[in-house]
């Protein structure tokens, strides 16, 4: 058990209220399955599978093995005009899950990398193709990829952009989904607002559609607290996409590899975009991976020119890390192995009546679930936003229960080797904080 720091100090650490952690530190030391365990020894139930990436729960014996046995085999290779052989296994172990057509895997280190990769691709691919006046990106309100400078200019949540100057140019968005009072409390997919899609039409006419190289959109919003996608909504935007020869981007960073109860959320839903971006579960959050699946039509477009020169200048020195590339193989044989990719499907009812019962709590104002995710917004606090959800966090964890929130909604997101058992001690824990909250 690892021991207990004695200075917090020097760590600026990522998207946290650092001054409140500091005052009253909550240090994970270890984990197992379900449960994480504190550094002062408390079991903690994993209501969001880490940070919606340890999709087969923790310390799986397969995963810890083929890391262990790869740093001593081989710890590093260059992935520049060299390879080792894991990285090519892995790319294909992809192409073998991704939607027919997808033949090609480019790998990164994490969501945010695979974003840039893929918005890098899709520019580059219509320069390719004899279209270099197509540089525009669209994204959508309230969507989140990541944190570089690319994700950030095409994402839609205000906090994270307004701090860091101008962004990149050409970029626009779609108006994000999100209806609680046409759509509170629907189970699955909500009913309304399909034709929110059309609003691409508007960016087309006012940018002209020979400017436009894509459309990024998470197929369900994760960060901004699972905002599923209205009924219909996604094959809109396919079409409008084909129409105007616009390549369309899925950023299943969050839904890929079985959030959804699917491999994809491109399967689940039945849209298959052109470029899928994906980390997190790809390795079950052991080592640092991303990946950027690609048609092979778009990859086909840059095998051209001389030989000997180099087609796309872009990678990363961590690309197929061996140790990644491991964990993500050792990753894909546990989900198979289990039938994770398809078990949250199977436990979808349970799950979606378990959160609905959560209906009539104080300051409940909408509840939202599909495959295993869901949300549960609360009415915020009148002139203080995000406080409500935020106590709401900490005594859940203190009861030993982790979950996440995002403004005023709580979100969840638990491994998908979750017990029925668990999903209603789970519940039991958020009922009683939700029964206390001021
Ligand atoms: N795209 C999507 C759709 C994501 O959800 C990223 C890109 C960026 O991934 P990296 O690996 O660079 O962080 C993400 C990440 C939360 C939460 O609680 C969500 C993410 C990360 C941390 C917290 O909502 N998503």
């Amino acid at each position: 058990m690892s021991s207990i720091p004695n200075d917090l100090a020097a760590l600026w650490m990522p998207f946290t209220a650092s001054r409140q952690f500091k005052s009253a530190p909550r240090l994970l030391a270890g984990a197992k399955d379900m449960h994480y365990i504190t550094a002062g020894g408390r079991k903690v139930l994993d209501g969001v599978a880490g940070l919606w990436c340890v999709n087969a729960g923790h310390a799986r014996p397969k995963i810890v093995e083929a890391i262990r046995a790869q740093a001593a085999e081989l710890d590093y290779a260059p992935g520049f005009q060299m390879g080792h052989p894991k990285a090519f296994e892995l790319a294909s172990r992809l192409v073998d899950l991704l939607p027919d057509g997808f033949d090609q895997v480019f790998f990164t280190n994490s969501g945010s990398e695979s974003v840039e990769t893929a918005l890098k691709i899709a520019i580059a691919w219509h320069k390719a193709n004899g279209e270099p006046g197509r540089y525009r990106l669209i994204g959508r309100e309230k969507g989140y990829h990541g944190v570089n400078y690319g994700g950030i200019s095409v994402g839609g949540i205000g906090a994270n952009r307004r701090d860091f100057g101008p962004l990149l140019s050409g970029v626009d968005h779609l108006r994000h989904t999100h209806n609680v009072p046409g759509n509170a409390f629907s189970r699955g997919l909500p009913e309304h607002g399909a034709e929110l899609a059309d609003d691409l039409e508007r960016i087309v006419q006012l940018h002209d559609p020979s400017t436009i190289a894509a459309v990024i959109v998470e197929p369900m919003a994760g960060s901004a607290g699972v905002l599923l996608p209205p009924k219909g909504y996604l094959a809109r935007l396919r079409e409008i996409c084909d129409r105007y020869g616009i390549l369309l981007i899925f950023d299943e960073v969050i839904t890929g590899f079985g959030r959804l109860g699917a491999p994809f959320a491109a399967s689940r839903f039945g849209v298959t975009p052109d470029i899928i971006t994906m980390a997190k579960g790809l390795t079950n959050g052991a080592v640092p991976m991303g990946a950027v699946g690609v048609r092979g039509e778009i990859h086909d477009a840059f095998m051209k020119g001389p030989e000997h020169m180099i087609e796309l200048f872009h990678g990363y020195t961590y690309s197929g890390h061996p140790l990644a590339a491991a964990a993500g193989l050792a990753t894909l044989e546990t989900y198979a192995e289990e039938g994770l990719l398809t078990r949250a499907r199977e436990l979808e009812k349970t799950w979606e009546d378990a959160i609905h019962a959560l209906k009539g709590l104080p300051h409940v104002i909408d509840i939202r679930n599909f495959g295993l995710a869901g949300a549960i917004e609360l009415e915020p606090i009148a002139g203080a936003p995000a406080r409500r959800a935020f106590s709401a966090f900490l005594k859940a964890y203190e009861k030993g229960l982790l979950i996440r929130t995002t403004g005023d909604i709580i979100a969840l997101s638990p491994p998908l080797i979750i017990s029925q058992e668990q999903i209603a001690q789970l519940f039991d824990i958020l009922s009683g904080v939700l029964k206390e909250l001021d």
